[in-house]
C-alpha cells in the first residue's frame, strides 16, 4: 500500500489524473490524501468533486476554505462571487448530494499511527496535534446536525475572533476553528491570526507584521510527526521546514500540482502541459 499526498486542485482534474498514473496508483489498494481546496478557480469543480466521491474508499480529503465557500454558496447565505467557477456543481442535480458528502469531511485528518497530519492551512504553534484533531471532531460535530449547520455557515465569515480562547462559545468558536485550519498563513506569537497578509512567507514580509509565518513560530506544545498543509500558492510548494511540508505548489497560477509519498519523501511536479518532475521533497 502507498499512500500520495496532493496539494490543493482548486478544480483541475487533468494534472491529477496524470500524477496518479504517473505513479500507476492502484485504487484498490493505495491511498490518496488531497489537502483541501478541491473545488474553484479550475474549470474541473464538478468533475474533481464526482472523482473523488467516486473513489471514496481511497481517496481522504481534508476541507478548505474554497469548499466551505461552496457548502455557504449551496446553503444560500452567499452568493458566488465574479472568479468562483462553481456553477457546473451549483446548476448539477446532484449538487445536494455532493453537498451532503462534503459536510461528513473534516478539518484534520492523520493516518493511525499519528504520525502524518493534514490540514488545508496547517497547526497553529498553539496546539498540540491532539487538540486540532479535538477541534477537528467539534466542527464535524457542527457540520453534520442540520440546525448548527445552517447556524454556522450563516456565520462563517469574519475574522474575528482572531485568537483562541478555550471558553469560546458557538459560531464563534467555530469561526475562529475554521480560520485556523483553513485560513491561517501569518500568526502572532499568542496565536492571534493575521488574515489580511497573502504574500511570501520571505522574512522582509513579514518585517511590518507582527505575525510570522506559522510553521516559523516557537512550538508550544512540541509536535513530533509531519504535517502537510495546502493553502498557501506563494510558498511554491516550499516551507523551507521539514516536518511541515507545504504541497500547494500554484498549479491554478501557472505553477504545479504537487504530490509526495510521506514513506519516500519521493515527489512529483505537474505542469500545465502535463510534464512531470520527480524529485525528493
Ligand atoms: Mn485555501
Amino acid at each position: 500500500m502507498a499512500k500520495y499526498i496532493v496539494g490543493d486542485l482548486q478544480g483541475s482534474l487533468t494534472p491529477l489524473l496524470a500524477l496518479l498514473s504517473e505513479v500507476e496508483f492502484n485504487y484498490g489498494k493505495d491511498e490518496l490524501w488531497l489537502a483541501g481546496d478541491i473545488v474553484n478557480r479550475g474549470s474541473q469543480s464538478l468533475a474533481c468533486l464526482e472523482f473523488i466521491m467516486r473513489h471514496e474508499s481511497c481517496v481522504k480529503i481534508v476541507l478548505g476554505n474554497h469548499d466551505l465557500h461552496l457548502l455557504a454558496i449551496i446553503n444560500k447565505v452567499k452568493s458566488p462571487g465574479k472568479f468562483d467557477t462553481l456553477d457546473d456543481i451549483l446548476n448539477h442535480k446532484n449538487c445536494k448530494k455532493m453537498a451532503k458528502w462534503l459536510y461528513q469531511q473534516p478539518l484534520v485528518h492523520h493516518n493511525k499511527k499519528k504520525t502524518i497530519f493534514m490540514s488545508h492551512a496547517g497547526l497553529p504553534h498553539i496546539f498540540s496535534a491532539e487538540k486540532a484533531v479535538e477541534l477537528s471532531n467539534e466542527f464535524h460535530q457542527a457540520l453534520i446536525d442540520k440546525a448548527s449547520r445552517k447556524s454556522f455557515f450563516k456565520n462563517m465569515y469574519g475574522n474575528q475572533p482572531a485568537k483562541w480562547d478555550d471558553s469560546l462559545k458557538g459560531n464563534d468558536r467555530l469561526r475562529v476553528i475554521t480560520n485556523y485550519f483553513t485560513r491561517m498563513r501569518m500568526i502572532e506569537e499568542d496565536g492571534t491570526l493575521e488574515l489580511m497578509h497573502k504574500a511570501g512567507a520571505d522574512l522582509e514580509a513579514s518585517l511590518s507584521y507582527e505575525a510570522i509565518p506559522w510553521f516559523e513560530q516557537d512550538r508550544i506544545i512540541p509536535f513530533d510527526g509531519t504535517w502537510y498543509f495546502g493553502h498557501w500558492a506563494a510558498l511554491e510548494g516550499n516551507s523551507g521546514h521539514h516536518k511541515y511540508i507545504a504541497t500547494d505548489a500554484g498549479y491554478i497560477w501557472d505553477g504545479y500540482l504537487k504530490m509526495v509519498n510521506p514513506k519516500t519523501n519521493e515527489m512529483w511536479l505537474c505542469d500545465s502541459n502535463l510534464k512531470i518532475k520527480q524529485m525528493l521533497e
